[in-house]
């Protein structure tokens, strides 16, 4: 099967490393292909930066499904677009964070998030409530590393992601830690060691949910709240939206 990987910031290196990745762990069956929208922001830090990443997310499905895409992984961890892109395919598409809680809560009674920046704190929080997953967290925590710098200086930030596990682990009683960024894919197996608990990170997990998907013949449902947008007259840089479904 084709995976088309969609980093939604505009970052080259973090898109290859998160593709690296997904190849990783995927099946020897499956092709996966990363990308990132060439507009939009260069990393996604607040709830600005996502409304305007989701656009790029929507355009890079309508170019998976024109390049036959058998699914889909948003791999930012504030899932942006998503439901707007499952609107545009049958195929499955999958979050980073709906992946990796989801995750968690089969290998732990407990788990804590730990992500970059404390203002991004409330949309993992959000995601939590909204996937039904806020009752299985003790706690949303984040290291202060801007999403560009955790390649900047990886040692550093897998130290520094490390040391706030083992305060999850001791103080929040986490059984398991969830990576809250696309950018610490890679890193789960060493952090997972340091910390003794089970480490989940969203692109691996998405990627083996959306194999699991389509093995089970499951699509994206098109009745009701995910049907295809209606047609309708979009103007300006949106323009070629118009039409048929967009
Ligand atoms: C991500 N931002 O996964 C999120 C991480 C975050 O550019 N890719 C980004 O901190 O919300």
């Amino acid at each position: 099967m084709h995976i088309r990987v969609i980093n939604p910031n505009t970052t080259a290196s973090m898109t290859a490393a998160i593709g690296v990745a997904a190849q990783r762990v995927a099946a020897p069956d499956t092709r996966i292909v990363a990308v990132n929208p060439a507009d939009g922001p260069a990393s996604i830090e607040c709830h600005f930066d996502d409304a305007v990443a989701a656009v790029g997310v929507c355009e890079e499905v309508r170019r998976g499904e024109a390049e036959g895409a058998d699914g889909y992984v948003i791999a930012c961890f504030g899932d942006p677009g998503l439901n707007a892109a499952r609107e545009l395919t049958r195929a499955p598409v999958i979050g980073i964070a709906q992946a990796a809680f989801q995750m968690a809560a089969l290998v732990s009674a407990r788990f804590s998030v730990v992500t970059t920046l404390a203002r991004t704190v409330i949309i993992a929080e959000e995601l939590l409530h909204r996937y039904g997953n806020a009752a299985l967290c003790q706690n949303v925590r984040a290291v202060e590393i801007p999403v560009l710098a955790l390649e900047q200086d990886m040692v550093a930030a897998v130290g520094r992601i490390i040391d706030e596990s083992r305060r999850a682990r001791d103080e929040d009683r986490a059984g398991a830690i969830v990576l809250g960024c696309g950018g610490m894919a890679g890193f789960e197996q060493e952090i997972s060691q340091a910390v003794g608990l089970p480490v989940i990170e969203g692109v691996s997990a998405a990627v083996k949910l959306v194999e699991a998907t389509a093995a089970l013949g499951l699509n994206t449902s098109k009745h009701g709240d995910l049907a295809p947008p209606p047609a309708k007259c979009f103007s300006g840089r949106f323009a070629h939206f118009s039409g048929g479904e967009a």
